[in-house]
């Protein structure tokens, strides 16, 4: 059954996999990640200067792949300056075993061994004029040195940004590729996280998205958002849900909820919306999310909604009244 169930998810995998790489997801409607310098203030909207992103490559490709990062460096155009530009930017790429499945890897404050694997490639960008708003490559990468995990579909990678030092605001964005000096899918490919750090669009037209899976053994799921300053709301679109609430977070705190799974959201993608605020559209506005399950585990989020972005079917979400 594990196995079936194994089949099923690479499967649905493969099929959204088409536009799948890019990091933030088409879908999610994100404009760039963000990673903040170590010596940063909390309040600008990273929490510990670290972001880490998942890649999996199909078992069946055999080519060379590569890593691509949009503006790596932190000046000029895209990124927020504080005083003025001092900061460095680690990017390492990982594979091998224990890249993914090490569970400090895949948990909310980044210690203990989340840098697990083999270190297949880094480099530390500052300021540079060469690629801002430009494209740096990493690779040629041979997809067999990524962790092999079908569950997760397929080798994995994992790529680590860290805020080494200063205080301005890194913003970037990925794309996994066939080629070095373009971008062009690996059909079956996907991007994963678990923790999710970025800026949203400073108009107040703007819906952004992510879209946890809920598997069989989801019952409920708990929401943890940081520094969102009270910009707008966040939802859930799903088969059963028709914009539940999730609270939202103030300047530089914490805020939390818990929402429960219906049956029929097993196997579902939700459609978590952060919506603007319409009336006072923040700037700048930097924001970090994570979804943990009832066990308090992390779950991945993918960079495109897996079997399709949920809609809300009036019959399933309707409560029967109570006897
Ligand atoms: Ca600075
Ligand atoms: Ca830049
Ligand atoms: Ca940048
Ligand atoms: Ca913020």
């Amino acid at each position: 059954m594990r196995k079936l169930i194994i089949l099923i998810a690479t499967a649905m995998i493969a099929t959204i996999g088409i536009k799948a790489q890019p990091v933030p997801g088409a879908d999610e409607n994100i404009p760039f990640l963000m990673t903040f310098g170590s010596d940063s203030e909390t309040e600008w909207g990273d929490d510990n200067f670290i972001q880490i992103i998942f890649f999996a490559v199909p078992t069946d490709y055999n080519q060379p792949l590569y890593i691509r990062v949009f503006d790596p460096e932190v000046g000029g155009k895209n990124d927020e300056m504080n005083g003025s530009w001092n900061t460095k930017t680690r990017f390492s790429i990982y594979g091998g075993n224990g890249a993914c499945s090490n569970k400090d890897a895949q948990k909310i404050n980044e210690n203990g061994s989340y840098d697990s694997g083999t270190l297949i490639a880094t480099k530390t960008f500052g300021t540079d004029a060469a690629y801002d708003n430009a494209w740096y490559t990493f690779g040629p990468i041979n997809p067999s040195e990524g962790e092999l995990l079908p569950e997760f579909g397929g080798r994995i990678f994992k790529l680590i940004v860290e805020g080494m030092s200063g205080d301005d605001g890194n913003m970037y964005r990925l794309f996994m590729s066939r080629k070095k000096d373009e971008n062009l899918k690996i059909e079956g490919g996907v991007a994963f996280y678990f923790k999710y750090k970025f800026r949203l669009y400073d108009v107040g037209t703007e819906i952004s998205h992510i879209y946890p899976y809920i598997d069989n053994k989801v019952i409920s799921l708990k929401q943890s958002n940081f520094d969102w300053d009270n910009d707008g709301i966040i939802r859930i679109i799903s088969v059963a849900k028709n914009g539940e609430l999730m609270k939202v977070s103030n300047n530089n705190e914490w805020k939390s909820s818990e929402h429960k799974v219906v049956d029929a959201e097993k196997n579902t993608s939700w459609d978590i919306q952060m919506i603007k605020s319409k009336a006072r559209p923040l700037k700048n506005n930097n924001v970090v999310i994570y979804l943990e399950n009832q066990y308090g585990e992390l779950m991945p989020f993918y960079s495109v909604p897996i079997g399709g972005i949920p809609k809300y079917k009036y019959s399933i979400g309707v409560k029967p009244k109570a006897k």
